[in-house]
Order: structure tokens, then sequence, then C-alpha cells
């Protein structure tokens, strides 16, 4: 706790502008939300409900007392954090509290240090036109969440959605490394992402064996230039990955759109925050309807449905389809899916980490709506007469909600993106004050941000084992935070020590844009490898004296093999017009112990780290000499570690 004195004291230091709330919320109606948006919310603008408004705002200051954030020279943080890159395309490995960014993983981006998209094995992982360029060289990452067992991350894999391109990309934990891609067929927009956590039917498969997919956009299906013009052949489909093989098990043709994507705990449920139920173009025609809906997928049910061949398939695609509109699924007996409605465009949807409860946020409604699972279920046989029965709780928390995460003690924090606020409210008293007991105060706390927060997640949040330690906030915006760098701000990766009573802002951390989704976790859950198994590469040049050049008419295999400070050969001779295969294999095994391989003038760089190999094709279509050097620090003789590439004319 912090003492009274200190509070006062700091948050006048710490805050140098106190009108800056005013600004914000004239400047976030006015220009960031838009006219239609401060209509949608001249509901809210009234004060809200007793219990929403009086919580007053935490002290934006650190105080001694609480978690430090700063670490001495050379000591390790004690949380992993997995952030999406966004534009980059690329997920980020950060280390927490200290919040310094320790790796990048590219995914579905070329990346110039690893070689992403250089070698042929990057290549056939983010996939290749006939002429073998790439397929695609832009990507969007949204959300990443890691594989389950027994409720807790398990470290086997993480997932990430591009939403571009409609690709999820797995990456092996083991390697911090990208081995999948997989292109959702009949998807446009995939956004949510998240893996089960067992399975509903086998209680061995205590772990991830699938992964869901929402489609944020709806399109005619099938999309082949026909239907364009018919609003009733707009449809989404919710999609399920296999986590091991990465193919896509199967769909749901649904109405409206899928956005945020949750599982339960006990594996049985799928849901998905939907902000488009009216099916609209533009706009004003997504924010019509009062009401929207959570969707949520029964997968025992839909997998028995698969299993009965009651699927059609879609074009090209040979995935099954299952039917998931409301029209065919009225009958609880028989329903795959069931359509809870929520507030005015609701965005995120997250599990309470005591398995009972999703939680949907308001967006265009200051509301947060808690759903409990049991009901659902309990609708599904036949026990619950109204759907909406499962809403035990819908109350007012702030402006322009967004994403909740949790503390394992019964609170949940909801970032408010017109406020600048996070909300910390507790879900019980929130149950009890929807049920009629107006004393119950649920707003605990409130935080100013800076400003505009999108994503917020906790220290274990999306597991069994929340332990209510650290939070970070993702804003969408810095303003003043930082020193000014043109016209492109950084956004604001914030940090909270949660572990109090109240919300203690304790640092800020300025990002590219734009990240949105990450996860925190106990640092002992992740245990990489950091040297290469050789025999996992079946080109492997396992030894200096298989290195050489190995010539078919004008097809040429060039094996390389590196041991600082030297490559082997020391120098290879092409003519021009071969059709050129580098396989390089890094014999160095000592850890940290990482080569690179450039050939000016033909586009290539790469590098291979212990034990590992890659290669590249290329054509040799420029007479020469070419000295390719290692491009990463190896050595005392690091700048002496070349090769001379002849190419005879
Ligand atoms: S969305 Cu970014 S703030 Cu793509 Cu998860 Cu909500
Ligand atoms: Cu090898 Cu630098
Ligand atoms: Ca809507």
């Amino acid at each position: 706790m912090i003492m009274n004195e200190d509070v006062k004291m700091n948050q006048a230091d710490a805050m140098p502008d106190p009108n800056r709330r005013k600004f914000l919320n004239t400047a976030a109606f006015a220009g960031l939300a838009g006219a239609g948006l401060s209509v949608g919310l001249s509901a809210c603008n009234k004060e809200s409900a007793p219990a929403a408004a009086p919580a007053a705002v935490s002290a934006a200051a650190p105080a001694a007392a609480h978690n430090s954030v700063h670490l001495k020279p050379g000591e390790l943080d004690t949380y992993y954090g997995f952030w999406s890159g966004g534009h980059t395309g690329d997920f980020r490995v950060l280390g927490l509290p200290s919040g310094r960014e320790l790796h990048r993983v590219p995914c579905f981006v070329p990346d110039a240090l690893v070689g992403w998209g250089v070698t042929n094995e990057s290549k056939a992982v983010m996939g290749t036109k006939p002429d073998g360029s790439l397929r695609y060289t832009v990507g969007d990452t949204h959300h990443t969440h890691a594989s389950y067992k027994d409720g807790n991350y398990d470290g086997r894999y993480a997932w990430i959605n591009d939403k571009i391109n409609s690709r999820i990309a797995r990456i092996r934990l083991d390697y911090l490394i990208c081995d999948k891609i997989t292109e959702l067929p009949n998807v446009q927009g995939f956004h949510g992402i998240f893996p089960d956590k067992r399975d509903p039917v086998d209680p061995a498969i205590n772990y991830t064996t699938r992964v869901f997919c929402g489609a944020e956009f709806h399109t005619p299906l099938p999309n082949d230039g026909r239907d364009a013009d018919a609003p009733e052949q707009y449809r989404a489909l919710f999609s399920c990955i296999d986590a091991e093989t990465m193919d896509v098990r199967w769909q749901v043709l649904i109405d409206g759109n899928c956005d945020l994507v949750a599982t339960s705990y006990d594996g049985k449920l799928a849901a998905s925050n939907q902000y488009n139920t009216e099916g609209g173009y533009h706009y004003e025609g997504m924010m019509s309807a009062e009401r929207d809906a959570c969707i949520f997928f029964n997968v025992g049910r839909i997998e028995q449905a698969v299993k009965d061949g009651k699927f059609k398939t879609f074009g090209t695609s040979k995935v099954p389809v299952v039917d998931g509109t409301k029209a065919a699924n009225a009958d609880p007996a028989t329903a795959l899916v069931a359509y809870v409605s929520v507030p005015k465009n609701p965005h995120g949807v997250n599990a309470s980490p005591d398995g009972k409860y999703f939680i949907c946020a308001g967006k265009l409604s200051p509301t947060a709506t808690v759903i409990e699972l049991a009901k659902v279920l309990e609708w599904f046989d036949g026990k619950l007469d109204d759907l909406d029965k499962a809403i035990v709780a819908e109350v007012e928390i702030g402006l322009g909600p967004l994403h909740t995460a949790f503390d394992g003690r019964g609170n949940a924090y909801t970032t408010l993106f017109l406020d600048s606020q996070i909300v910390k409210w507790n879900v019980e008293a929130a149950i009890k004050f929807h049920g009629g007991d107006t004393n119950a105060q649920y707003v605990v706390d409130r935080l100013d941000v800076h400003y505009q927060p999108g994503h917020i997640n906790a220290s274990q949040s999306e597991t069994m084992f929340a332990d209510g330690k650290w939070l970070c906030v993702g804003c969408k915006f810095s303003k003043d935070r930082f020193l000014p760098v043109g016209p492109l701000h950084a956004e604001t990766e914030q940090l909270v020590d949660i572990s109090g009573d109240k919300m203690v802002l304790m640092a800020d951390h300025p990002v590219r844009p734009e990240p949105h989704d990450f996860i925190i976790f106990k640092r002992d859950l992740l245990q990489p490898k950091q040297v290469y198994d050789i025999n996992d590469f079946p080109n492997a040049v396992k030894d200096a004296k298989e290195a050489g050049v190995f010539r078919d008419g004008n097809k040429v295999t060039v094996k390389i093999t590196s041991l600082a400070p030297a490559f082997e050969p020391r120098e290879f001779k092409l003519k021009l017009g071969d059709e050129v295969t580098v396989i390089l294999t890094n014999l160095d095994k000592i850890e940290d112990l990482t080569h690179g391989f450039a050939i000016p003038k033909y586009n290539v760089n790469f590098i291979v780290n212990p034990q590992e190999t890659k290669s590249v094709t290329f054509k040799a279509d420029k007479p020469g000499v070419f000295w390719c050097y290692c491009t990463h620090f190896c050595h005392a003789l690091h700048l002496e570690m070349r090769s001379r590439m002849i190419v005879e004319a």
C-alpha cells in the first residue's frame, strides 16, 4: 500500500498537465471516435450508476514498497512476455518487469537478420508462388496465445494471426522459431485466435490440440465475384486448426462476424464476440442495432456433426463447413452454436481464471457483460429457457471498454479506450449489483493511462494460475510521453503493479506501432534450447570434409561449413548462368556463436545459429569476384571470415 502523503507528492510531480483528461475526452469524441460514435455513446455521458462512478483514480507514481521494475545489471527478469508485432508481422519476446525486448521471431514478413524470406527453409514456411518468389510480403499480427496443459502454459507452441491474408503461424517454443503457416480458406480479416485448453470429450487430453480462429470480415461465399451486391450471401466462417498438423479441421458458417476468441477451461466451449450482427457494409450499418452478440461454439457437437457428414464445402476448399446460422440453430437440443446477446458493438471476450465466466466489453456501450458458462451449457442441455439468462451481469464501467485481464483474486481489469483509463472491478460484486443489490460496489479502482488503451493483460491472467502481480497495457497513442521523433509517434506500453488494492503505474516503454495483444507468464514455464541438434536438418553438412562444389549440369550445390573464424571452402567457382544452391551448416557448438552469410550484389543475407543448417538458391547471373562474408560478429577474426565466390563469364 502507498502512504497517502506519497500519493499526493508523487502525483503532483508525475502529472504535469492536470487538464489532460478534459482534452482527451474532447479529442476522443470529436476526432478519434467520430460523430457517429458520440451518438452511440450519448447515453453514457450522464453520470453513470452509483457504483460505477465513485472509485478514485489511482496515483500514477511508483512507490518504493512495490515490486521494482529496475533490475540490476546482469539480473534476469522473472516473467516472459509474448507480444504481437503488428505491421512487422513478427512475434516478440520481452522480459518483465524490465520491459526489455529480448527477441523477435519473424513469421509473415521477411526479416533481414535471420534471412526469413531469403532462405529456402523460411520460404517453404511462408509460401511461394510458382516462380519461387514469396506469395505475400506484408503482415498484420494482432493476437498471440500459447499452448496449454492442465490449465497452464506448457511451453510447446504459440500461435499468432495475420489479419491481412488470413494466415495463422505457429511458433515452436523450444527454439522460438516459426515452423508452420496455414492460410484459412474462404476467410477475410482473420482476427481472434485462441487455443483450446482440453478436449471436450476425452478427459485424458488435458492439453491443447486445437486452435480456433475468427473471421472478422463477412464476404459472399463463395467469394468469386458473383454475389458482391447480394447481402444475404455474405457470411463469415469460424475455423478450427489442428494444433499439431496445422491443417484446418473444420469451419462453422455463421451469421454476423467474429472478432476476438476465447475458450473454456473444460474444453467444451469456444466463443467470439460479434460487432456486426447487422451485416453492415459501413460503420453506420454496423452500429445500427442496440445489441450484438457473443457466439458460443459447442465443440463436441460440431465435431460429431462433421463425423456424421452433416457439412458442405465452399469453392475449391475441402474443409468441412457445418451450418451455424441462427435459422439452423434455434433448437437447443441440436444446436451447434448459441448467440448470447451483448450490447452494441462489443470488443474483446476474455475467460476468467476460475473457469466460470466469459466477459465481453461493450466498446460502444459503457458496459461489461458477464456470461456464465455453466448456464450456456444448460441451454444446450435444454435446461435454460432463455439463452440471455446466461448473462449474470451487465454493468457500467466507463467509456469505450475493450479488453479485460484478471488477477486471480476475483477482480477484472478492463481498458477504457475513450476514458484513457484502466478500471479495476470485482466480478462477483458486479453480479450482485446486476442481481439487484445496489449497494454492491463493484468498481474498485481506476488508473489513468497514456493514452487510449487497447489490449491489457496481467501475469498468468489467461491461465488458472493468474497471480495478480503485473499488468501491462498497450496504449494506442503516446502523445507527450516521449521525445518527438517526427509525425509517427511510438505507442506506449505501460507496466502496472497490481499486487496491492490500488493499481500503481510503474513504467512507460515506447514501442514501434503497432502491437496489439500479448501474454505474460512465469519464466520457468519456458525452457528454450540454445543450440540446435544438427540431426534435425536432413541437408546438414556435418563435417568440413563434406564441403565443396557439386555440379550436375548447370545445377550446382555448394556445401559450406562455418567454424569460427573460417568458412569451408574458402573459395568456390561457378559459371555464369548456373542455378546455385548454397547449403551452410554452422559447426560451432558453443552457445551464442552465430555466423552470418552475405553475398554482395546477390541479395543474400542470413544467419546460422550453432549447429543450424540453412540454404539459399539463386542464379549466378553476374560475373566477377564476390566476397561472401560473415555478417554476425563471432570472433576476433570476424572481419576476416570470408569465402571468395568466383563467377566465371
Ligand atoms: S484488437 Cu487491437 S486493441 Cu486486433 Cu485485439 Cu482490440
Ligand atoms: Cu563468423 Cu562473424
Ligand atoms: Ca453492431
